[in-house]
């Protein structure tokens, strides 16, 4: 068997040879159309003129449905131990085997074109190339759904798409048509806090989970079938933009996550996550208030932990995005033996979707023979032709059971089992309903509500705020609160107020104590009684959070030093020697592009202030000399650049002169007072003397790593 590598570099050409046409005849000249005369009309005869203007034409291939936008890379997943007492799936059972993976992420309703860091849920695709065939985990980063049938996903799209009329807005739910659906729709409003929180403004790719949603069965070499969720846990932990950086870096760098991934998979700063499982034994079903076929609920992780039994690793871009990110089709029907669906009614409908979407978007059954689809393992069988059909089959036999020729693929062989279904008793009338045990619809919703931190709460609200906002329709408006108070008080009560609106409160979705909005909720709800239905009896869990809990990692954040001529050479050398050693990666970004004379030598600036922004690096650091300090000082970019570091809670540091900076640009009570030694105040880090770099860096380092200080006081009163 080759491996995925090998087997698309059988495919993979640089384009050295001379040019020729797709026949391969030789082309000498590619720049003139062949004509009468010099100056005459064009010849039909010109057929280099010709194909070269007919294969443009047909360049494009219809975009995804939903998931248009999207980025890939490849790499390979390896499990720890074998997890033969849940499965028989190799991919699961071999500790030795590295299986190739490709991974698509995307944003769900913007098109091809649109900006990658919209508000939205972000598909998280998996295509693992087995030896038993491809098993496709295709989940988001978001562990449930908008809806509980696969019945109605055309209309939660079609909503939440641009609207109809004039196409607008684009890669955009706060619009009318959308949350007419979804106030219209209580089975999403555990979804609808997972989207208004910021889950769906990641950072990167890399620092996502990833979810398979569904249930899905594991099932052993005896036939004994485990209810499983399948969970990707990011080594750097999971981390978030907030939403203004998110609106601004859409117009300075609409490739901001497919950059960010490509430059670090380039510089060997490879993307890795752990595959976690959610184990239920099929005696324990039904042992929740949740249903485990209704993907709009998840287990808390606190009642089902999440065990981690393997790595994923993204380490190689992909050579050509059309060839491989854009023709890669998966598939949820894409399951190896030892892995089974559930009857989650959403996953039985995407079993159908996927196939089809492909052969209307690839034009052809034979879409899996195209290189980044065709599996490892040998194909084998019957079925033939058909448009763009690649393979060779040899022999007059094209159908079992046969006798000629002494060939039919056989079905099954010792060395690789089949797939068998797993053999779950079904019975019962044919009925279009929805199960009752489906019916509670605020629950979970309350439990992620509970389970966020202060600050996460007030980003949720003022999504909301946000969103419903742009709705024109009052009516929609007012529907959606009435949602709200199901969830909680207080953050009906803070939506209301933006929309000029008043609620009742209603005492069943107060805060239970301890959580981080209770105090707010003065005493007159002391008494209140919180609903903890279909949460397994949770009022809060764990893994819900993008604060608590969170691996802290400076690997790869990108770090400015903001410098102009004049710049302390020394100090720059240090802290870069600092950042760099913790993994972070500093960048210079100066007046103006190339050699800034400084102190003591030159650096290179990069980046200057006219093609960057704040909101494209993580952190930002001032070093010393007078003239550079003076010189940035004296100008607006270098100050908004620290005041919008500031208000999106990011890390800020600044050694000797570089304080001058910091204080002209924040309020006075922002910035630590250093009398000498490193000071540090939520997250502004500085240091007076030059001498205390090495301190300074590595207190700069932490603050990196923390990702973003959130307990700043005066984040609303910061003009950036
Ligand atoms: Fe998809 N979805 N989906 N979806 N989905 C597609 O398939 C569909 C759902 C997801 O990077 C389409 O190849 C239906 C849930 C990802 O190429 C289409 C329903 C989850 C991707 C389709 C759902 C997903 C898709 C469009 C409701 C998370 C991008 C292009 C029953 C578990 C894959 C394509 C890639 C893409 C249908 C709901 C994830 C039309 C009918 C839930 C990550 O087949």
């Amino acid at each position: 068997m080759p491996s995925k590598d090998q087997d698309l570099a059988s495919v993979t050409t640089a384009d050295t040879e001379p040019m020729t046409t797709n026949q391969g005849q030789p082309v000498t000249d590619d720049q003139n159309s062949l004509k009468a005369g010099h100056r005459g009309p064009t010849l039909l005869e010109d057929f280099i003129l010709r194909e070269k203007i007919q294969h443009f034409d047909h360049e494009r291939i219809p975009e995804r449905v939903v998931h248009a936008r999207g980025a890939a890379a490849h790499g390979f997943f390896q499990v720890y131990e074998s997890l033969s007492d849940l499965t028989t799936a190799k991919v699961l059972t071999d500790p030795s085997l590295k299986t190739p993976v490709f991974v698509r992420f995307s944003t769900v309703a913007g098109s091809r074109g649109s900006a990658d860091t919209a508000r939205d849920v972000r598909g998280f695709a998996v295509k693992m190339y087995t030896p038993e065939g491809n098993w496709d985990l295709v989940g988001n980063n978001i562990p449930v759904f908008f809806i509980q049938d696969a019945i109605k996903f055309p209309d939660l799209i079609h909503a939440a798409k641009p609207e109809p009329n004039n196409e607008i807005p684009q890669a955009a739910t706060a619009h009318d048509t959308f949350w007419d659906f979804i106030s219209l729709t209580p089975e999403s409003m555990h979804m609808v806090m997972w989207i208004m929180s910021d889950r769906s403004l990641p950072r990167s790719f890399g620092q996502m989970d990833g979810f398979g949603v569904h249930t899905f069965r594991l099932v052993n070499a005896e036939g004994k079938s485990t209810f499983v969720k399948f969970h990707w846990k990011p080594i750097l932990g999971a981390h978030s933009l907030v939403w203004d950086e998110a609106q601004k870096i859409a117009g300075k760098d609409p490739d901001f996550h497919r950059r960010d991934m490509f430059d670090s998979i380039e510089m060997g700063n490879f993307f890795e996550w752990e595959l976690g499982l959610q184990i239920l034994a099929e005696e324990d079903e039904h042992k929740f208030d949740f249903d485990i076929l209704d993907a709009t609920k998840l287990w808390p992780e606190d009642l089902i932990p999440v065990k981690r039994v393997g790595k994923m690793t993204l380490n190689r871009n992909p050579d050509n995005y059309f060839a491989e990110t854009e023709q890669v089709a998966f598939m949820t029907t894409n399951i190896v033996p030892g892995i089974d669906f559930s009857d989650d009614p959403l996953l039985q409908g995407r079993n159908f979707s996927y196939l089809d979407t492909q052969l209307s978007r690839l034009g052809t059954p034979n879409f899996a023979e195209l290189p980044i689809n065709r599996p490892v393992c040998p194909v084998s069988n019957n079925q033939r032709d058909a448009h763009m059909r690649h393979t060779i089959n040899k022999g007059r036999v094209s159908y079992a059971p046969a006798s000629l020729d002494g060939h039919s693929p056989a079905e099954v062989t010792p060395a690789r089992p089949g797939f068998v279904s797993y053999p779950e008793q079904v019975e019962g009338p044919k009925v279009r309903v929805r199960s009752e045990s489906f019916g509670d619809h605020y629950g979970q919703a309350r439990l992620f509500w509970n389970s966020q931190t202060a600050i996460e709460k007030q980003h949720i609200a003022k999504a909301l705020q946000f969103e419903l906002s742009k709705v024109g329709t009052r009516e929609v408006r007012q529907r959606m609160l009435g949602h709200l108070e199901q969830i909680n008080d207080v953050l009906a009560a803070q939506v209301a107020l933006a929309l000029g609106e008043k609620v009742q409160t209603n005492h069943q979705t107060a805060t239970p104590p301890g959580s981080a909005d209770s105090a707010d909720q003065s005493k007159v709800l002391a008494a209140a009684v919180t609903q903890t239905t279909a949460s397994g009896g949770a009022e809060r869990t764990s893994g819900l959070s993008l604060v608590e809990g969170q691996p802290q990692s400076a690997k790869g954040r990108k770090v400015a030093i903001l410098a102009a001529d004049g710049v302390d050479v020394a100090q720059v050398k240090a802290i870069e020697k600092a950042l760099t050693a913790g993994g972070a990666l500093p960048e210079i970004v100066g007046t103006h592009l190339g050699t800034l004379t400084g102190v003591g030598g030159s650096v290179e600036a990069t980046k200057t202030f006219a093609n960057t922004s704040s909101v494209l690096f993580d952190a930002v650091f001032v070093p010393g000399g007078a003239d550079s300090v003076a010189m940035l000082t004296a100008q607006g970019d270098p100050r908004v650049f620290i005041a919008e570091a500031y208000k999106h809670a990011k890390p800020i540091g600044a050694l000797a002169e570089g304080a001058a900076l910091l204080a002209a640009a924040l309020p006075k009570a922002s910035v630590p007072a250093s009398k000498g030694k490193t000071a540090e105040l939520h997250g502004v880090v500085s240091a007076a003397e030059a001498a205390d770099v090495n301190a300074l860096g590595a207190a700069f380092l932490a603050a990196v790593a923390a990702h973003r200080h959130w307990d700043r006081a005066d984040l609303d009163t910061v003009a950036a």
